[in-house]
């Protein structure tokens, strides 16, 4: 059967990877970003490649407004949504608590964190009204370990740990799945942004080693929606296998 996927942040990296797995399996997609240009680019060029449907919303997570009336203003046909890759995040900076840039906490907070809350507020109800729906939260190894000058981002994706934690206790009478896959280093614009668009320091966390490419996470995203009714898998750390632990790498 195919399905109805909304994905958040599918302009770049691992949501992107995961629109055309799904595509390629033949699903709809509705795809989200912040930038209309590349969302227009990936839409077209999977409707002529997979000959699927794909709806795109310019939207940012954080403007809760604009997340509840892009879901509330959906086309019937559109409604329906099986799968919620809840995707959308960053990690802005890296430094200590005590000279940490509050507007870059922010920013982290209100994507990672309320960006995904105001989503799954939006979508949850249909799913559950239904009695069907999954709900794919991206985590993080960073949701497991704290690692130096990781704080707030670590914050954000524990954050996200115990959210699919609550979302599958709140939903599960309904029948709902909830999944979260916790990579480690994959290598996407996520350490461009990282370091606000400086790329010879992005390149050097991807040196010495194979890190995971997005696909790699895409993949076990979709493995995740192929199992049957009764099978749920509610957590998924993937590291590479250079990456032992947040901070151990075997580099060459
Ligand atoms: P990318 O920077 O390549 O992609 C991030 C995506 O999120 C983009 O499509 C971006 O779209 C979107 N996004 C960011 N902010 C917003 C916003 N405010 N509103 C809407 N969309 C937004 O990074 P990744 O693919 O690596 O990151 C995807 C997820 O994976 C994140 O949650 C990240 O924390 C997580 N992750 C990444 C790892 C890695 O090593 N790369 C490891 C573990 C987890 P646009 O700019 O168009 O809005
Ligand atoms: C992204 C991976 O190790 O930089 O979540 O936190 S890490």
């Amino acid at each position: 059967m195919k399905k109805l996927v909304f994905i958040t942040g599918a302009t770049s990296g691992i949501g992107l990877a995961c629109a055309k797995k799904f595509a390629a399996d033949g699903n709809n997609l509705i795809l989200t970003g912040r930038r209309a240009e590349r969302l227009q680019e990936i839409s077209a060029s999977l409707q002529k490649e997979f000959d699927v449907n794909v709806k795109t919303i310019q939207m940012d997570v954080r403007d809760k407004a604009d997340v509840f009336s892009a879901v509330d203003d959906l086309p019937d046909a559109w409604q329906n949504i099986d799968v919620l890759i809840n995707n959308a995040g960053l990690a802005v900076g890296l430094g200590t608590i005590q000279e940490g840039e509050i507007d870059d906490w922010e920013r982290m907070i209100d994507t990672n964190v309320k960006g995904l809350l105001y989503v799954s507020r939006a979508i949850l109800p249909g799913m559950v009204a239904r009695k069907s729906g999954h709900v794919i939260n991206i985590g993080s190894i960073a949701g497991k370990e704290v690692y130096p000058n990781g704080n707030v981002y670590c914050a954000t994706k524990f954050a996200v740990d115990a959210l699919t934690k609550a979302i599958r206790i709140d939903a599960v009478q309904a029948g709902i799945k909830v999944t979260q896959i916790a990579p480690g280093a994959v290598e996407t614009e996520f350490s461009i942004v990282r370091f606000k668009g400086d790329k010879e320091k992005a390149d050097s966390v991807y040196k010495g080693f194979e890190p995971l490419h997005p696909e790699d996470i895409a993949d076990s995203v979709f493995y995740v929606t192929t199992l049957p009714p009764h099978v749920n898998i509610n957590d998924l750390l993937i590291m590479p296998t250079a990456q032992a632990s947040a901070t151990i790498l075997h580099k060459k």
